[in-house]
């Protein structure tokens, strides 16, 4: 992440934004110039330098859309259009999303705000916005058909209504929905507290970012829309480890991470090291008798959490996904099981014909790690990540925790990986091992079993082949 970098660029498109009340009738009634993203930076905390103050968020790998003032109006721009995304690096999808990126620009507002966003479909079909959440005139609702007709290609649309509530909202089209969000049509929003809000705390650090997912074989670009199960790209705002930005906070920071869920199916977060409180869903800020601590919180489709801990263990944390399928990555949807099973026979034969032939998963999925299997272009490796102690055997939905001493208030950047004091990283141990103990009681049973089997059946565990039960 490059915060300075992302900091100046914003600081100039604000900058411009303060100038407004000064220039020309004209100026004002034309459409604010989108404003386009491609990287994949996590971009600083957009400082707002016109309307109510607030505390700005950090969207991991995003950025915040830059608005102008128009006559006490925020008017936003989003343009809806095809875009390519770095998944991770090496590794392109061909979506669709706003101003360039898949999720869209989060937008920030204040309650109370009163709040214009023009439209513009530069998509090849038909959509709308849908403002996932939030309390505004049903004709604002952006359900093409029902509340307003579908924006159609090369046409701009006005919403305007009032950010009534504080909290944590998402946008995405209510137009072809299958599709366009199979394709990655989303966006992060928030609503900051017009005043101290004795539900809503201040927090030195506030993260966001969506949960989406993807149907993509290896090799090709365009994710498949048909799927409904069958996902094989778990992302955190269209990004998977290790392509996703590490969360970096200074010791005893207090943090909070809001999370979107738009993918089709749920997702158990777990964060390492630390326990944290659920602080807001999608109804706003939870009352206080209702917050316990927690380590993992699932969050069901179409459902926003807020959670909120004090970062008050060094280290590198992991923070992930809890469904062990959504922390790998391309994996097809036909791997075999192979745990147990000796190949080494049946390789020699075949590498004779094919050099490159490997046998993955005999000792586990790690071999794939381990081997570096030649995959098709432009496919993410199933696990990958490079971790101070080698490789992290993971992908999809991981991130990492980074609490820091050292890290200054305010500074986002990575500070490498953690360096541990001298005797606390766990380590081979090479002195005498006693016999440990073993369970020894096999067959216990609260009752005798009926018509029991001559011969015992031995069955193995078989390693998940498929991702058809999410
Ligand atoms: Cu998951």
């Amino acid at each position: 992440m490059n915060s300075r970098r992302g900091f100046f660029k914003f600081a100039g498109i604000a900058g411009g934004a303060v100038a407004v009340a000064s220039v020309s009738r004209v100026a004002m009634a034309a459409l604010p110039e989108p404003v386009i993203q491609t990287g994949t930076d996590t971009m600083a905390p957009l400082v707002p330098n016109t309307g109510r103050p607030y505390n700005p968020v950090v969207t991991l790998n995003g950025w915040t859309l830059p608005w102008r003032m128009n006559q006490g109006i925020k008017e936003f721009h989003l343009v809806a259009e095809p875009v390519v995304r770095e998944m991770a690096p090496g590794f392109k999808a061909h979506l669709w999303g706003y101003n360039g990126q898949s999720p869209g620009p989060t937008i920030e507002v204040v309650e109370g705000d009163r709040i214009r966003i023009f439209v513009t479909n530069k998509l090849p079909e038909h959509t709308s916005v849908h403002w996932h959440g939030q309390r505004l005139p049903n004709g604002m609702d952006g359900v093409s058909g029902l509340t307003q007709p579908a924006i159609q290609p090369g046409k701009t649309f006005v919403y305007e209504f009032i950010a009534r509530r504080p909290g944590t909202f998402m946008y995405h089209p209510h137009a072809d929905e299958m599709t366009q969000m199979a394709m990655g049509m989303m966006g992060f929003w928030v609503t900051h507290p017009k005043t101290k809000n004795p539900l809503i705390d201040e927090v030195q650090r506030d993260f966001c970012f969506l949960l989406n997912a993807y149907d993509i074989d290896p090799g090709s670009y365009t994710p498949k829309i048909m799927t409904m199960m069958d996902f094989n790209l778990w992302s955190w705002n269209s990004r998977i480890f290790p392509g996703i930005d590490s969360l970096n906070v200074r010791l005893n920071d207090k943090v909070r991470i809001r999370i979107g869920n738009l993918t089709m199916t749920n997702h158990p977060i777990h964060l390492h090291g630390h326990e944290f409180l659920v602080t807001g869903t999608d109804g706003g800020p939870t009352p206080k008798s209702t917050r316990w601590y927690e380590v993992t919180t699932d969050i069901a489709v179409g459902q926003m959490r807020q959670i909120e801990f004090l970062a008050d263990e060094e280290g590198d944390w992991a923070f992930h996904c809890h469904k062990s399928h959504h922390t790998m990555n391309a994996m097809g949807h036909d791997v075999p099981t192979l745990i147990g099973v000796d190949h080494r026979d049946v390789a020699r034969k075949i590498s004779r014909l094919i050099p490159d032939y490997m046998v993955m998963g005999e000792r586990g999925m790690a071999d794939m790690a381990e081997m570096e299997m030649p995959i098709p272009d432009n496919t993410a490796p199933m696990m990958t990540g490079q971790g101070p102690f080698g490789s992290v055997e993971m992908g999809g939905m991981f991130s990492v925790l980074k609490v820091r001493k050292e890290q200054k208030t305010g500074d986002y950047k990575d500070p490498g990986w953690f360096k541990h004091p001298a005797g606390t990283v766990a380590h081979e141990y090479t002195g005498a091992i006693a016999e440990p103990a073993r369970f020894k009681s096999e067959g216990g049973q609260s009752m005798p079993r009926a018509n029991k089997n001559t011969s015992d059946t031995v069955v193995q565990v078989r390693k998940p082949s498929s991702h058809s039960d999410h």
